[in-house]
């Protein structure tokens, strides 16, 4: 990964290698961290983060789901990405908010341990390749199952929850893949390791419910949003592992992953095998609305 210069600590901005925690801190044992991916993009007007607003209120939802106290409202949180942008001088890149327990307990109750909240920043390109955006990715039906609700909260992102992600997208590439699909406990349909589904059939396009266990993507409402307002009928809808074999197109969508076509789904074309015109004009509209291009969405943008 790329670094860059400074990050956010409780209000201070130290030097990347001076960013540091103790070994013995609760998170590292027990996952109990929250955290966010944010993108900010070039526009004509100048570097903007891509619904800002909303990311932070969701790390607050998260924290709030694992029992994590915030010491900083969303307000402060909004204007420390901007300052992390700004002192980085970085004209686009990630942004990597985190809240964690950290010292002060040991053993599974947290209460005890101060919580910190970090926010980093740095240049990241495509997530899932150039030439995966480009022509579109291979995926698999993992043969791990998504995290069931009444184990986690799969609509926060708690960082031990993150385990599971990591298991499939290991036994994805390690098979030769470069992503992979979870099942939840039903069988059904939940989304990649670190993105959202879309499926389209028919011109219809189709996306799991948040009881199938996945994250409620910003990315993926954003999608909904910019693909109904063009007047398609989008619907959340339960999906069979058949549903995939038998779509037109897919694509994944999420903060890191943008939206990525899937042209190979278990070692079947996805329709054509190459990215379909519904994946394309996802593609489109979201590059234009993260870019200021689309006054309509202007409001999806914080001005750095
Ligand atoms: N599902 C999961 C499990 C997930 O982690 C993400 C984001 C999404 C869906 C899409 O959500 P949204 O970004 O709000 O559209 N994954 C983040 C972390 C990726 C990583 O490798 O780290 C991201 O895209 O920033």
């Amino acid at each position: 990964m790329e670094t860059s210069k400074f990050i956010w600590m409780d209000g201070a901005m130290v030097p990347w290698e001076d960013a540091t925690v103790h070994v013995l801190t609760h998170a590292l044992h027990y996952g109990t961290g929250v955290f966010e991916g944010i993108r900010a993009y070039e526009t004509p007007d100048g570097t903007a983060i891509f619904r800002l607003p909303e990311h932070m209120a969701r790390l607050h939802r998260s924290a709030k789901a694992y029992g994590i106290p915030l010491a900083h409202p969303v307000e402060v949180l909004i204007e420390a990405a901007r300052q992390i942008i700004k002192i980085n001088e970085l004209e686009a890149g990630y942004i990597r908010p985190l809240a964690f327990h950290e010292l002060g307990a040991i053993g599974l109750n947290p209460a005890a341990a101060t919580v910190k909240t970090i926010i980093a920043a740095w240049r990241w390109g495509t997530y899932l390749g150039d030439e995966g955006v480009a022509k579109g990715i291979r995926v698999r039906v993992s043969s791990w199952r998504r995290i069931h609700q009444s184990s986690f909260v799969p609509i926060a992102k708690g960082t031990g929850q993150y385990l599971n992600s990591v298991m499939a997208k290991q036994e994805a590439v390690a098979t030769g893949y470069d992503e992979a699909l979870l099942l939840n406990m039903d069988g059904n349909i939940s989304e990649g390791s670190g993105e959202n589904l879309f499926l389209v059939r028919d011109g219809v396009l189709l996306t799991p419910p948040i009881a199938s266990g996945i994250l409620d993507g910003i990315t993926r409402a954003s999608v909904v949003q910019l693909l109904s307002d063009e007047g398609v009928t989008v619907r959340e809808a339960t999906l069979t592992r058949g549903d995939l074999y038998a779509a037109d197109e897919l694509f994944l969508t999420g903060t890191a992953a943008e939206v990525t076509p899937i042209r190979e789904v278990d070692d079947r074309p996805v329709g054509k095998g190459e990215p379909g015109p519904v994946t394309r004009r996802a593609q489109d509209l979201f590059a234009q609305a993260v870019t200021g291009k689309l006054p309509a969405y202007r409001s999806w943008l914080t001005y750095v």
